[in-house]
């Protein structure tokens, strides 16, 4: 059966590849994606891939997750340190999120190392650039069966 799973990605994740590539590696989001569909087919994954710069898109795509979706993976970006928002559409959906980040967040400035999210999410995974995407998808197979 093949299960549909939401890759939410929050702000300025849409400049991956262009800036910053020390902190946040070389490849585009694009690249990323290309990787958790590929991954996504072997796990009996459809991926719906998604990036928004807004707080409330994030917030609704939640919402849309819990009615179409077996599970949601999410960079939050900045919004993760910031969103009350984000925890609460978190924490009123059933279907599992785990948080992930490309940067290891606990070895940056100290406002990254607190994340809003993480107390309503199933796990979180951070620090490993790509293969913290594909982490968390093989985190969300044993998560959804
Ligand atoms: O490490 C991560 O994945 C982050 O979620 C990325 C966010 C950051 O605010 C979080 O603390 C950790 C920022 C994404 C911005 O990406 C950029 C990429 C290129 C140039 C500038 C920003």
């Amino acid at each position: 059966m093949t299960r549909q799973i939401f890759v939410l990605n929050g702000p300025n994740l849409n400049l991956l590849g262009q800036r910053e590539p020390g902190i946040y590696g070389a490849l585009s989001l694009a690249s990323i994606e290309t990787a958790c569909r590929a991954l996504g087919e072997e796990l009996g994954f459809q991926i719906d891939f998604r990036q928004s710069n807004h707080e409330g898109v994030l917030v609704d795509w939640i919402h849309e997750a819990n009615e179409k979706a077996a599970g949601v993976a999410i960079n939050p970006g900045a919004y993760g340190h910031t969103s009350i928002a984000l925890h609460d559409a978190i924490r009123a959906i059933a279907v599992p999120v785990v948080e992930l980040h490309l940067s290891n967040i606990h070895a940056r400035e100290a406002f990254r190392h607190k994340s809003m999210i993480a107390p309503v999410v199933k796990g979180v995974i951070c620090g490993l650039g790509q293969d913290s995407y594909l982490l968390a998808l093989r985190a969300l197979k044993t998560l959804t069966e």
